[in-house]
């Protein structure tokens, strides 16, 4: 269990000689000013002051970051490693004077040299090396592994370009290269010493070794050396400071001096640019996207990169190979590193010459896998002659663990060929396919899913036959987001209210804030809590006109859904229910209807059409409400370009409504929900994902409920489900489909939401218009609810109020008792 982190920076004097002081700060800030930017005062431009902060604020980490490698390198400590292709981490130098409790003389420091600290930290790029979810969960858990002192390294990939930055234009989507490193980032610490070589191609050769051992010699076609990008993580308000290691790919040699001397210059270059456009970009989907080559060699690299660096770490902790699954627990973050199970046997087989039992053994203790999804589309399955072409050795190896694990099937179920079929780590119904979640399956000691709901859907469906097997491997922990960014960073206006309310204890113990429900009608604090979501929509407003031109009124109802664009997620729900309101109120403009501005955000990947569509729709909504002057104070529609890290800080802290409409059964828990119930927004959503547990905790009567639940849809689909007879029996929702039909929101050009109509009138493949009728109706109560703003405030008070489940402290906890073992270190 992990202690309460209890352990606080000094302040006063003792702050002093810890360099925490805002004497010190500024003196170090007009130093690597001069000595790292070569800029003086008068000429020093305002990254220069962002850059010279940072570096001062990084120095001030170092000493724990050291301290704390030093005590991991100690013997019987066994380390958490969160291995995943994304780590969101967005912008770092706010939140690390959060964490170091340095925002107040950090501010002194800069005012003294004439600079705004909010300035300064605005200018920060986002490190956007995540497309979701996904990627924010690791940085999430990262920083309350920190936090609470738990010995942890996170691993992935330093992409060169992160998820591509959105622009809008004519409403659509505009894909731009993100270049976050164009002005140097300087959290990183690169060690060119921290290195390795990974293989790629080529064939093998078996033969037995001079003890007469039978042995694989892997001849690869080439090799790629990964170098170590280390960036700190420091927990709140404790000495621990956690590392994460990001791997950059590089040419072996610059320069190939064999090819070099026989005159092949060019060539020799070519292979430095292939090896070193491994780390280069971030895939943008978030789902697999078949059959891409570079997309394998990028997980295969930094999963290998990664456990050789666990095995140099255990020599470095004296400890022998056998103890390998006691020093380490590596979490693979989806399948997207569950190439770790073949690499792993590969490195303590070919490598360290292990027996294949005693091998197995330790893969199986060292790895636990998280499923982040059911959608049979997102099941990540690589084509064998891909897999071969690119690691001859993991698929032997692969081969081999399928061999003993379908032979442990057979010997269970005599005669069950179609379970062996269903369970195989290939699928052979068409072309051959190696299942990633078979392979992670079976090479860990654990599984779970991310929301209870997820859990048992991943239980009951996706992995049915293994839970029937290996029934207490299976787990659930539902997901957490960290408090720190996502309610101290983000909204300081409610954290001082919080502190003063509950005591500052809440930010490392998210329970505390149930200490707000003895404030839930009192009318002072209700006004208090008002005033200060208002000065947050103010800010917001402030953005979004700077974004896109729009004045909001933040008196308005705003009414946000931020996330990746998905059919599933379903926006499209949302804007019909816009249309609808439109047409509503064009045909009464006396109707009572609270004021609105629906607030969209999020990036469509570049080859999904219909969600670029979706963005297109929205924006089209959005131009020709905001310019009917009959629209004007009742209702605007806005499209937030480029949703990210950063623009999340401000959008969260400003709504009133959480929009959480996913089809029940798909999302596998969400993450955003979370953020906005924490900061006191209420929630119209389906029981999907982490939102049946959200409704558990904030009560029935502060959450508005709709829509089929997971079984109705799997009901429905099973036994045809026809969307045109929803259409039929309801009369807005017709019109709002043949409005935009008609070109009403496309300029006059009723062809371009055509695909979009006709796919919904044909298939609606995620219910949309089933859901619509109850949909409607819920955001009715909403608005009835809303024009009462004390029982609101009631509501919002008491969603923030117990929102203390959903902090990512309590998932690490559970990770920390029930899947790693692991023990906190103070
Ligand atoms: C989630 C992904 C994902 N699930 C493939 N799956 C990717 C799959 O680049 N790829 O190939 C990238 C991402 N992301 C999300 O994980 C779920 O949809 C959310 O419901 C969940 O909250 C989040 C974190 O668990």
């Amino acid at each position: 269990m992990a202690a309460n982190p209890t352990t606080r920076v000094p302040g006063g004097a003792e702050a002093a000689r810890h360099g925490l002081d805002a004497e010190s700060l500024q003196r170090d800030v007009l130093d690597n000013l001069v000595s790292l930017q070569a800029r003086y005062p008068a000429i020093a431009t305002p990254h220069d002051w962002y850059m010279a902060l940072s570096y001062s604020v990084r120095d001030r980490l170092l000493l724990r970051w050291v301290d704390t490698v030093q005590r991991y390198a100690a013997a019987d400590v066994r380390v958490a490693c969160y291995l995943s292709a994304e780590f969101l981490i967005g912008p770092q130098l706010g939140n690390n004077l959060l964490n170091l409790g340095i925002e107040a003389q950090a501010r002194a420091a800069m005012l003294a040299l004439g600079q705004d600290l909010d300035t300064v930290i605005a200018l920060e790029e986002e490190p956007g090396l995540g497309n979701g979810g996904l990627g924010r969960l690791a940085a999430c858990y990262l920083d309350s592994l920190a936090t609470l002192q738990m010995p942890a390294l996170g691993y992935g990939i330093r992409y060169e370009f992160g998820i591509f930055r959105q622009a809008i234009r004519d409403g659509w989507q505009v894909e731009e290269t993100d270049k976050w490193l164009q002005k140097g980032n300087p959290w990183e610490i690169v060690r060119p010493d921290v290195a390795y070589y990974v293989n790629f191609g080529g064939h093998t050769q078996s033969a037995t070794d001079a003890e007469g051992r039978f042995r694989v010699r892997w001849t690869a076609a080439n090799q790629v050396k990964g170098v170590a990008c280390d960036t700190p993580v420091p927990g709140y308000r404790v000495e621990t400071c956690n590392t994460l290691r990001l791997w950059k790919s590089e040419a072996v040699e610059s320069f190939d001096l064999a090819d070099f001397n026989v005159g092949d210059y060019y060539g020799a270059v070519q292979e430095k640019v292939i090896s070193e456009t491994l780390s280069k970009v971030l895939y943008p989907n978030d789902e697999p996207e078949m059959g891409k080559r570079l997309r394998l060699a990028q997980q295969y690299f930094f999963v290998s990169c990664s456990l050789q660096d666990m095995l140099r770490l255990l020599e470095l902790k004296g400890e022998p190979i056998e103890r390998f699954a006691d020093m380490f627990v590596a979490q693979l973050n989806d399948t997207h590193p569950s190439i770790a199970v073949a690499e792993l046997m590969r490195l303590l087989l070919d490598e360290r010459g292990l027996q294949w039992e005693q091998a197995w053994d330790i893969t199986r203790r060292t790895l636990a896998y998280t499923n982040h999804t059911l959608l049979p589309e997102a099941l990540e399955t690589w084509g064998l002659p891909l897999f071969r072409s690119l690691l001859p050795r993991p698929l032997e190896i692969i081969y081999e663990i399928n061999r003993r694990f379908l032979d442990e099937v057979r010997q269970r179920h005599p005669g069950d060929e179609s379970r062996v079929a269903r369970m195989s780590l290939i699928d052979e119904s068409g072309d051959r396919r190696i299942r990633m979640a078979h392979l992670a399956t079976v090479g860990s000691h654990a599984v779970n899913g991310v929301a209870a709901l997820h859990s048992s859907l991943l239980r009951e469906t996706v992995l049915r036959d293994f839970a029937e097997l290996w029934p207490e491997r299976f787990h659930n922990v539902t997901n957490g987001v960290t408090p720190r960014r996502f309610l101290a960073l983000c909204n300081p206006g409610l954290a001082r209210l919080l502190d003063e309310t509950v005591g500052e204890g809440w930010i490392a113990d998210l329970t505390r804030l149930r200490g707000l429900e003895a404030h839930a009608d009192d009318a002072a604090f209700q006004r208090r809590w008002r005033a200060i979501k208002h000065a947050n929509k103010e800010v917001l407003a402030q953005h979004i006109q700077s974004a896109t031109g729009v004045v909001v009124d933040p008196r308005a109802l705003f009414d946000i859904q931020v996330k990746r664009i998905h059919e599933y997620k379903r926006q499209h729900l949302n804007a019909l229910y816009m249309v609808a309101l439109y047409q509503r109120l064009r045909r009464e403009p006396q109707l009572a209807l609270a004021p609105r501005c629906f607030v969209f955000g999020g990036k469509a990947a570049p080859g999904y059409a219909m969600a670029k569509l979706i963005i297109r729709l929205i924006n089209g909504i959005a131009e020709v409400v905001n310019n009917d002057p009959a629209m004007e104070g009742r209702l605007k529609v806005i499209f937030f370009p480029n949703f990210n890290v950063k623009s999340a800080h401000h959008i969260y802290p400003a709504a009133d409504l959480s929009e959480q409409i996913s089809t029940a059964g798909k999302e596998a828990s969400g993450t955003g929900n979370m953020k906005f119930m924490m900061n006191g927004a209420l929630t119209i959503g389906t029981l999907d994902g982490a939102n049946v547990e959200i409704r558990e905790e904030a009560g029935a009567e502060n959450f508005f409920l709709f829509g089929l639940r997971a079984q109705d849809v799997e009901r429905l689909q099973r036994e045809g489900y026809r969307p045109a007879d929803h259409v039929a029996a309801h009369d807005e929702l017709r019109e709002a489909l043949d409005l935009i039909a008609s070109g009403h929101f496309s300029r006059g050009e009723s062809e371009v939401f055509r695909p979009l109509v006709e796919n919904l009138m044909q298939w609606d493949h995620f219910l949309a218009l089933a859901d619509y009728a109850d949909y409607a109706a819920c955001q009715a109560r909403v608005d009835a609810a809303w024009q009462d703003p004390a029982g609101w405030t009631r509501m919002s008070i008491l969603n923030t109020a117990r929102s203390g489940k959903f902090s990512s402290d309590r998932a690490i906890r559970e990770y920390g008792d029930r899947i790693w073992s692991l023990a906190p270190i103070g």
